[in-house]
């Protein structure tokens, strides 16, 4: 009965929201699912790496058990789990320079205007939630900018983390941010932050393993997250959820290599003028210009690692609400 109901009511939003046949059969069957962002393939890694990274991160959810959801906008039309097709269109598009970067105010404008968007934490964690999938895997988190006093520069995520009840995991948030001011502004706006790891361990810096801010909450495995995620969407708390997975030792890179790189492209943003939504896109891209490549790599890495840790959680959570 309640798979029927829930069925219809997918097909409603379908008029609006296009939802894959095998997706709308595993929401309503209760089969995990792991929504995954687009904005990272058309604005956030290079190409061929964004394909093959998208297409990787998908059979690694698979092989976890669960089924993956790669959102994005295609002709303007919101849609929730691509065709191999779509990536590699989608990928082809951005190589042109012809897809939108799309958060929660770019969301309209896309489909008025039958744009190509790659949506971000922002806009992926919106359209998962309308199709109703709880937990979302990525690389790193957008937050508040380094400077963000005087540019009030602050990643559309944080807004979304606080009012959409959806669970990310990420490798914390993007190094080239002020992580301690993003963990205020998270605490400000009511979103649930907890690094994997013993009570203590620091929140991870992306392509590190420690920021060297504290975390608010630590958890163990995927069992404790999913019910903190539980017990927060039963109470109908309606904010989101960050959980933070330092990438593997294997990976990660060193700290004081890694800030001095930032501080390098930084500089060269402000000499450029480089702000608004282009400013994370061309740091991830000097970024992985000085380290010649090596970023990308580790970015790909810590992506699959954090999508099984995904799908690990979205299985406990099936679980917990059957
Ligand atoms: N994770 C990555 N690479 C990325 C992103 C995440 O490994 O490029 C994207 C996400 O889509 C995130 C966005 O929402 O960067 C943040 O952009 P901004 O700082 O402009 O809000
Ligand atoms: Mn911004």
């Amino acid at each position: 009965m309640i798979a029927r109901q829930f069925s219809q009511l997918l097909k409603r939003k379908s008029h609006t929201l296009s939802i894959s046949n095998e997706l709308q059969h595993a929401l309503a069957g209760k089969t995990p699912v792991v929504a995954l962002e687009s904005t990272i393939i058309t604005h956030g890694l290079p190409f061929p790496q964004n394909v093959e990274m998208a297409l990787q991160v998908e059979k690694v959810i698979r092989d976890a058990g669960a089924v993956p959801a790669t959102i994005a906008f295609i002709n303007g039309k919101p849609k929730v789990g691509l065709t191999i097709n779509e990536i590699e269109q989608l990928a082809d598009y951005a190589t042109r320079g012809d897809v939108n970067k799309v958060s929660r105010r770019d969301i309209a404008y896309t489909i008025g205007n039958n744009l190509q968007g790659g949506t971000t934490i922002s806009g992926t964690m919106i359209l998962a939630h309308l199709a109703g999938i709880k937990v979302f895997a990525t690389g790193g988190l957008g937050g508040v900018h380094r400077g963000a006093e005087v540019t009030m520069d602050v990643s559309a995520d944080l807004e979304e983390l606080g009012r959409t009840p959806v669970a990310v995991v990420c490798a914390g948030p993007k190094a080239i941010l002020d992580i301690e001011k993003t963990m205020e502004y998270l605490e400000t706006k009511g979103c649930m932050v907890a690094t994997m790891g013993s009570r203590g361990v620091n929140v991870p810096g992306f392509y590190t393993r420690d920021s060297g801010v504290k975390s608010p909450y630590n958890f163990n495995d995927a069992k404790d997250a999913a019910k903190i995620i539980h017990a927060g969407n039963k109470l109908g708390l309606n904010s989101g959820y960050l959980f933070c997975i330092p990438p593997p030792e294997s990976i990660a890179l060193d700290d004081a290599y890694v800030e001095r790189i930032i501080l390098k492209a930084s500089q060269k943003a402000n000499e450029l003028g480089i702000k608004g939504k282009e400013l994370t896109p061309y740091l991830l891209s000097e970024i992985a210009k000085i380290t010649a490549g090596i970023s990308v790599k580790t970015n790909v890495e810590f992506v699959l690692n954090n999508a099984k840790v995904g799908a690990d959680i979205a299985k406990e959570l099936n679980g917990l609400n059957q």
